[in-house]
């Protein structure tokens, strides 16, 4: 028999459980919390990664969470299409956080948008989580969009050769071509760059 100081704890210990049943509050994505490439470049090999990192709101990794890396600039292309969860254009490639909320791209493509496209958006990283709450059942949020994508393929055939070093030579120690900015995201095409850019030379969809 309970005496009478064990009966609050046990009630205590009875609501407990009660609340344990409800279901778990989503983790919602934070935008602010999370981490994207500031500059987002592609090359035709997949060599330069995209990794993404989901939070919520308190900074705790969002694990399983549905991340979405998408192009939609028209001057980009693609290796194959066996890679796209959804369609080939727009060119749109997903992935899961793993446990530690991070997820990682390897978009094989080439291309630039310079941002003198008709789009104003070229591409964006969303994440998506199931939530109870929303009439939806699902949380999509922005994590970010971007006005440029450069690769060291700038001519777009999915080869990196003279004509694309030619392009970079045009726009040597400049800020008028922001997609040759391969390095840093400064801005700026300059020897970073150019070492970025001598890494892929004659390299191409594999
Ligand atoms: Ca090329």
């Amino acid at each position: 028999m309970l005496s009478f100081w064990c009966r609050p704890l046990a009630l205590f210990v009875g609501c407990g459980c009660l609340l344990s049943v409800a279901p778990a509050a989503a983790q919602i994505p934070d935008p602010s919390n999370s981490v994207v490439p500031a500059c987002l470049n592609v090359a035709p090999n997949g060599t330069l990664p995209v990794d993404v990192h989901v939070a919520d709101e308190s900074g705790v990794p969002v694990a399983n969470a549905s991340v979405t890396l998408e192009f939609t600039c028209g001057n980009l292309a693609a290796c194959g299409s066996e890679s796209f969860c959804c369609s080939t254009f727009p060119i749109r490639y997903c992935e899961s956080t793993d446990g530690s909320g991070n997820a990682t791209f390897n978009p094989a493509m080439g291309g630039h948008c310079c941002g003198d496209e008709a789009c104003d958006v070229s591409a964006s990283v969303h994440a998506s989580v199931p939530d109870v709450a929303h009439p939806n059942g699902v949380r999509l949020v922005c994590l970010k969009t971007y006005e440029h994508v450069g690769s060291p393929d700038g001519t777009g055939d999915l080869v990196v050769n003279l004509e694309d070093y030619v392009l970079l030579e045009e726009n040597w120690v400049s800020t008028t071509y922001p997609c040759l900015d391969l390095a840093g995201c400064d801005g700026f095409v300059w020897f970073a760059d150019f070492y970025v850019f001598s890494d892929h030379f004659l390299t191409q969809c594999e």
